[in-house]
């Protein structure tokens, strides 16, 4: 156990939620997850409605514990997830790249959990006034979609201007960085690239490999020009993409050009033509694993740097004048 309030209002073991990725985390990594003690998220991204019930149902029978989907408001058939998802009762939803406020008491009523994604404080803050049960600070360290603001600056602030719980994400890979979320007032971390490497991922493989090949510069920002900021991997598809910009392509152009590109990484396993959407953490990451053993290791490098900011504060207590 590692109590916090994040744990505590969705009774989890650890404060470790996993992101939901779109094409990636699926009904296996998200039961594995959470079977593990975390939060295992589907993420519902572009996908069909009818494969979105699937899915909630396939978690359902593989784990007894909680879990959530991560909604993606951007997606054209958003209002039909939205439907399947209150349909189909699910303990969480978490939500990303817009604002879900008109829909967030729909949920409560049923008694879901409604965690937004919010790059800023402003969002973070009408999000508490329309009834949010916590929100995800997402740095611009993370994958896919993002803000602009670091996770350093933006949790702290978040922390400072909000009381429901708080999860820190972007650039969080390991127990040190559950460990930095915490000093920084985070009720608990979530993490995307990391659990893109666990064994029970459904990703392909070469979408694995690429993750953990990737050193620390590794990771570009596509799309800054069309409104829509992605953080991938470097390869050929971002080479065309940053030509493209160069050569004055419009946004509906840049937009057309990026349609299903990340079916085609995730799914089908080109990684030089697909969108290898990966967080900065990707530097971080240096094997695949089991899940309830990623868990495990977070844990375990948190006590130990834990310990050592221990070790400093009594130390640091004796001199204080
Ligand atoms: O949503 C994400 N990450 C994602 S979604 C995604 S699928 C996709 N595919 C193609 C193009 C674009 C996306 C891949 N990765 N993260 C959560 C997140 N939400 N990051 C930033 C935001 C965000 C941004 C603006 C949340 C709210 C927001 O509000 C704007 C407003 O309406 O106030």
């Amino acid at each position: 156990m590692l109590e916090t309030r994040i744990t505590r209002l969705l009774g989890i073991k650890y404060p470790i939620i996993q992101g939901g990725m779109a094409w990636v985390s699926t009904a296996e990594l998200a039961a594995a997850v959470s079977n593990a003690g975390g939060l295992g998220i589907i993420g519902a991204g572009h996908m069909p409605t009818l494969n979105l019930r699937e899915q909630i149902r396939k978690a359902k029978k593989l784990t007894d514990k909680p879990f959530g989907v991560n909604l993606m408001l951007l997606t054209p058939h958003i209002d039909e997830l939205i439907e399947v998802t209150l349909e189909e009762g699910v303990p969480v939803i978490t939500t990303g790249a817009g604002n879900p406020g008109v829909f967030i008491g729909r949920f409560k009523e049923i008694g879901t959990k409604v965690i937004p994604v919010v790059p800023s404080v402003a969002l973070a803050q009408r999000m508490q006034k329309v009834g949010a049960d916590a929100v995800i600070c997402e740095g611009t360290e993370a994958g896919g979609h993002i803000g602009e603001l670091t996770t350093m600056v933006l949790v702290p602030q978040v922390v400072d201007a909000v009381s429901i719980p708080v999860i820190a994400a972007g650039g969080i890979a390991d127990g040190r960085g559950l460990t930095a979320a915490i000093a920084l007032g985070a009720d608990g971390v979530q993490i995307g690239t990391r659990f893109i490497c666990a064994t029970e991922c459904t990703a392909h493989i070469n979408f694995k490999n690429k993750v953990v090949a990737a050193k620390d510069r590794e990771t570009t920002v596509s799309g800054r020009s069309t409104g829509h900021p992605v953080r991938v991997i470097k390869n050929k598809l971002t080479r065309e993409f940053e030509r493209m910009e160069k050569e004055g392509a419009t946004s509906e152009e840049l937009d057309q050009f990026g349609v299903g590109k990340l079916p085609l990484a995730a799914r089908d396993g080109d990684i030089e033509n697909g969108s290898v959407m990966a967080g900065q953490s990707a530097g971080l990451v240096k094997s695949i694993m089991p899940a309830a053993d990623i868990i495990q290791e977070i844990l375990a490098d948190f006590y130990e740097a834990a310990n050592l900011l221990s070790s400093y504060a009594s130390l640091g207590g004796d001199c204080v004048e």
